[in-house]
């Protein structure tokens, strides 16, 4: 990113979001077939939030692809099962419904391996049911098999930049199902952004834009569980149904990277036996409609314990630990982790002041990516934390907590942020 593309996405990223209430699909979505700039993807896609699919050219060097898949393009089990033996896995049972998942279990690798061959060779059916590898930290668990890279495109990713800062967690998947498999109506955690690249098989994606969702819900105000039930039909079940968009329609083939957008809700199938490689990621241009969900799932909270609201002085305290429980995140770690990311641009800016990448000494897979986006990506990422953490401060429910738990004063990182961004010519 350079000077100009900085003034220009600062600008952008201020434009109001798109309404979807009368959205008619198209049956394309833009497709990348060679090199494309980041820019282009940066302007294009991530910040009017629209999908779009990467040909297989941008996979063709990463290492699963020739390792995990046969020569007819299939999965390749003895291979799977040398790399990766008895590493403990989770699946789930796509026939059965448990809230609006499928339950899962934890297996071993080699016992799902299993039952794949076995369901195959049962003309893909098994007294089972259809069981989904899904979700599964593989790079995590074997970060030295080095199986792909995640492309530049989706290099800029505040989540797992702070969630393997706290060492904890990162949303960073393999999926490996039968034909027949497929994932319930959703949209993601925090309403991240995703990416998906097929390393074997196709999928097929239903996608709905940001706010169909309320069409999709039945009369107690829950989603739809499978969008192209016969039950949605039911007007009595589901009233909003016939005001819905057609989804649009993708399907995805080997090789092939989809990008989902924040907030919209999809619906997956595999087509065929399919392995694939999934990262939920957030950045500077979603940051927006993070925040606001995380302040709809306040809200909801806060109706459904509404009539403790005069008899406890600790309330306000106690929704957030409810918000914590459901969704992952409270406000108070949300701030720290916009506190994260501000702090290792702030090094970032202040070891490479030319802008020259800190190239040289840049031994960690961060700051090689910051270096590789850019003084001006830097900038531009902490222009939006400001933008954000001012507006929780501002925020009614934030002043109420009686004793946040902060262990910095926001207001010294505001000055801070704002000190250092003036500082990027
Ligand atoms: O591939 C699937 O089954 C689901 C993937 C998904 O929901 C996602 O990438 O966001
Ligand atoms: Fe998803």
């Amino acid at each position: 990113m350079d000077r100009e593309m900085f003034n220009n996405c600062c600008s952008l990223v201020k434009m109001p979001r798109q309404c979807w209430l009368h959205y008619q699909p198209s049956h394309f979505v833009d497709y990348m077939e060679r090199a494309t700039t980041y820019g282009k993807f940066f302007k294009n896609y991530l910040l009017p939030n629209l999908p779009c699919i990467f040909s297989k050219k941008f996979t063709e060097d990463w290492s699963c692809r020739r390792h995990w898949v046969t020569e007819d393009g299939k999965p390749n089990f003895q291979k799977l099962l040398q790399e990766f033996e008895d590493a403990p896995v989770p699946v789930a049972n796509c026939n059965a419904k448990e809230y609006n998942a499928n339950p899962k279990q934890i297996m071993a690798f080699r016992e799902f391996i299993q039952y794949w061959r076995e369901y195959i060779q049962n003309g893909h059916s098994s007294p089972k049911g259809c069981l989904y590898l899904k979700d599964w930290h593989m790079q995590r668990m074997f970060p030295e098999h080095n199986a792909y890279k995640t492309p530049v495109y989706f290099s800029s990713d505040w989540l797992n930049e702070y969630w393997d800062t706290m060492e904890v967690d990162d949303y960073r998947f393999v999926y490996m199902g039968p034909k027949g498999s497929w994932t319930p109506f959703h949209a993601d955690v925090f309403r991240s952004y995703s990416w998906s690249a097929n390393i074997c098989g196709r999928k097929k994606w239903l996608l709905y834009p940001p706010g169909q969702e309320e069409f999709l819900r039945d009369c107690h105000g829950n989603l739809a569980y499978d969008v192209t039930a016969a039950v949605l039909k039911d007007k009595g079940q589901y009233p909003h149904f016939e005001d819905a968009c057609e989804p649009l329609e993708i399907i995805q083939e080997a090789g092939e990277i989809i990008f989902i957008p924040s907030g919209w809700h999809h619906q997956v199938y595999n087509l065929e036996d399919t392995i694939s490689i999934n990262h939920n990621w957030l950045n500077g241009c979603n940051i927006d409609v993070m925040w606001q969900f995380l302040q709809e799932e306040l809200r909801s909270v806060q109706k459904e314990i509404e009539e403790w609201r005069d008899t406890m002085d600790t309330w306000h305290q106690h929704c957030q630990v409810i918000m914590k429980s459901c969704t992952g995140i409270d406000y108070v770690e949300f701030i720290s982790f916009l506190r994260t990311v501000a702090s290792n641009r702030i090094s970032f800016l202040s070891s490479c002041p030319g802008g020259g990448g800190g190239s040289g000494s840049c031994v960690s897979v961060l700051s090689e990516t910051l270096g590789v986006l850019g003084p001006h990506h830097a900038a531009f990422d902490l222009q939006r934390v400001l933008h954000t953490l001012e507006d929780i401060l501002n925020n009614e429910d934030f002043k109420l907590l009686q004793t946040p738990a902060l262990d910095f004063n926001p207001e010294d990182l505001l000055q801070e942020i704002r000190e250092t961004v003036h500082s990027v010519h």
